[in-house]
């Protein structure tokens, strides 16, 4: 096939790409934005190691000790690129009432001028005296028929070598592409052209960031950062915002959820798919290990953070896990909480912003009870014990991240890579809440479900947004990440349950949880961790129609009977702490759902106001 012609560059495309579309973006990106060259990644294990090596060269990447971590290496960033940036992330629709009150708007002409049609636009010459990496992804098992391929083009080898891990990233996928297939075009650079002869940053990014998403023509343009979720596009991007779009026009669902196996002592296997905003404990409910009492459960993990799930034939919903590795963090992780994930780093980790110790490992706070003696903090400053008490200074980032392949992970579920997907049982949802909502509840039906996880929130950490113990909504745990009107989204998913319904179809059944109730000392009462296989195990009886539960005003929830206990020293008394209605702080925490409604305005389905109704009038009786 004849190559587009191009001025500068030579687009150097491999003879097995021929999806002419794909071609003459790749040529219309390097006109824009002018790299020095192009380089088409193919996803071998040779390649990731050689631009490993570069980034080593570069000085982006330390080596980590062969003997104590093979294959692993640390990235340290720019001290101002260490997390997602709500406040720059952007949902370019047509019409702003498309995107909703919950996103950050602009019209796509105004955004496509300043990005790449303006006398200044930032794309144009980002990428000069650098190579532009062609990254062919598929978000899936290749060749799925719930997966979906994006190609990234971007000026950052960090971001080839970690979307190596997260994803199925390699030639196989032009295989599936074809000739004329579809894919999710996305455009992403540091924003750091180099000059000649200018000598580049361990980290290159930009002060200026910009996440941007058109989803009607489905693309995607990140300026300015290289950090996570800003840069390796398909995670939350893709995976969850423009997939998300494809979701409400094609009848599925992009999910920020996890889902796990559970297996009974009699090889009866289930999945459930879960929703938690951060710091929850997301991995390691992904990652449970059954506690005491629990002999012969297993609980193996598909997926830590992101669930495609589409209606097969049958009426049931089908779920894969579109990533292939896990960008989670680290801080806080250790052998106690949560082993599996632990042996998942034991080797060929990419870590970013960990501490690194003096034998040339890493270390974070958390990782054990006693700190090493001396580090290198994520900043290259000497860290002691000593001068983290006089300063406060921290040997990781609060954010800092490891990259992962799945199959690292020791509890990794064997259908994890099954192209049909996994039947969903049940879904759950879960806030941190201090008070108010019970360990958990199972929803009556479909409707008040939806509005159990339209309604969720969760207080917020320290950590994650400065002020402590405020209760954010986060409906279905995707205030970030949604790439549309948030009450369309409640009508979206309330259409999908009609229509399964109407087929004569078992839903998957809808439960709420809270792990984090405190008592009077201001303690968590709940144990947590392995412990939440209890509740785990009550709600797939409740599946099966078999388990015990008592209607409260907004479902049901289980008696101190209706649980199984052994193995674990929790009384009755314990249990009422965590599971009780306080009447007082529910009709407080109505008027919570009231704000929600109200800032969301009159797209909120009929049917979630009169569950919340009918919820209302019964605190009233
Ligand atoms: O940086 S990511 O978006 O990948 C992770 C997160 O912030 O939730
Ligand atoms: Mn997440």
């Amino acid at each position: 096939m004849n190559q587009p012609v191009m001025r500068g560059v030579e687009l150097n495309a491999p003879t097995y790409v021929k999806n002419a579309k794909l071609l003459a973006w790749v040529a219309e990106i390097a006109a824009l934005t002018q790299p020095k060259d192009i380089y088409w990644c193919d996803g071998s294990q040779e390649e990731y190691e050689r631009l490993c090596q570069q980034l080593v060269d570069a000085g982006t990447f330390k080596k980590l000790n062969p003997a104590k971590r093979p294959g692993s290496f640390l990235a340290i960033t720019d001290p101002s690129d260490v997390a997602r940036v709500e406040d720059r992330t952007f949902i370019c629709s047509q019409n702003q009432d498309d995107a909703g009150p919950t996103n950050n708007w602009m019209a796509p002409a105004e955004m496509r001028a300043l990005l790449q049609t303006g006398n200044n636009a930032l794309f144009k010459g980002s990428m000069k005296g650098r190579t532009m990496y062609v990254v062919p992804f598929s978000m899936g098992p290749l060749g799925s028929p719930i997966a979906h391929i994006g190609i990234e083009l971007s000026d950052s080898p960090y971001v080839a070598v970690n979307m190596r891990l997260m994803t199925r990233m390699g030639r196989a996928v032009y295989d599936v592409l074809g000739v004329d297939g579809e894919f999710v075009p996305c455009v992403h650079t540091v924003g750091a052209p180099l000059e000649a002869g200018q000598a580049d940053a361990k980290w290159p990014c930009n002060k200026t960031k910009y996440i941007v998403h058109y989803p009607e023509t489905r693309e995607i343009w990140s300026y300015g950062s290289g950090y996570g979720g800003n840069a390796l596009l398909g995670k939350k991007c893709f995976a969850l915002r423009i997939a998300s779009t494809m979701g409400r026009d094609q009848g599925w669902l992009a999910e920020h959820m996890l889902v796990l196996g559970v297996t009974n002592p009699e090889g009866r296997k289930y999945h459930v798919a879960a929703a938690f905003p951060s710091a929850c404990g997301k991995t390691n409910f992904a990652m449970l290990i059954p506690p005491a009492g629990f002999e012969g459960w297993k609980v193996t993990t598909i997926g830590d953070d992101i669930a495609w799930i589409k209606p097969g034939a049958d009426g049931r919903l089908y779920a894969i896990n579109p990533e292939a590795g896990y960008f989670g963090v680290a801080p806080g992780t250790n052998m106690l909480t949560n082993p599996n994930c632990m042996r998942s780093l034991d080797r060929d980790v990419i870590f970013t912003n960990v501490a690194l110790t003096d034998d040339g490992d890493v270390w974070w706070e958390g990782m054990s009870d006693e700190a090493p003696a001396h580090l290198i903090d994520w900043q290259g400053k000497d860290w002691t014990p000593q001068i983290a008490k006089e300063t406060g200074a921290k040997a990781a980032h609060p954010n800092a991240r490891f990259t992962v392949a799945a199959t690292n992970n020791p509890a990794l579920d064997p259908e994890y890579d099954n192209a049909a997907g996994v039947a969903i049982d049940a879904f759950i949802f879960g806030g941190r809440r201090s008070t108010t909502v019970p360990l958990v509840t199972e929803a009556r039906n479909w409707t008040e479900g939806v509005y159990m996880a339209a309604t969720m929130g969760s207080e917020t950490t320290a950590a994650a947004f400065g002020q402590q113990g405020v209760v954010r909504r986060d409906p279905f745990a995707m205030l970030p990440f949604m790439g549309y009107h948030m009450a369309d989204y409640f009508a979206h998913w309330l259409k999908v349950g009609e229509k399964l319904q109407a087929q004569g179809a078992k839903l998957p059944g809808i439960f709420c949880v809270n792990w984090f109730r405190k008592g009077e000392d201001g303690k968590f009462v709940w144990p947590g961790y392995g412990e939440n296989m209890r509740v785990l195990k009550w709600i797939l009886e409740r599946v099966e129609g078999r388990g015990q539960g008592q209607a409260n005003v907004f479902g049901v929830s289980p008696s101190y009977g209706d649980l199984h206990w052994s193995g674990l020293d929790f009384g009755p008394e314990q249990f009422d702490k965590v599971i009780g209605i306080d009447r007082a702080a529910w009709q407080q925490e109505m008027k919570l759902h009231d704000d929600l409604f109200t800032q969301l305005g009159a797209k909120v389905p009929q049917a979630l106001r009169d569950v919340k109704a009918k919820i209302e009038a019964q605190l009233q009786g």
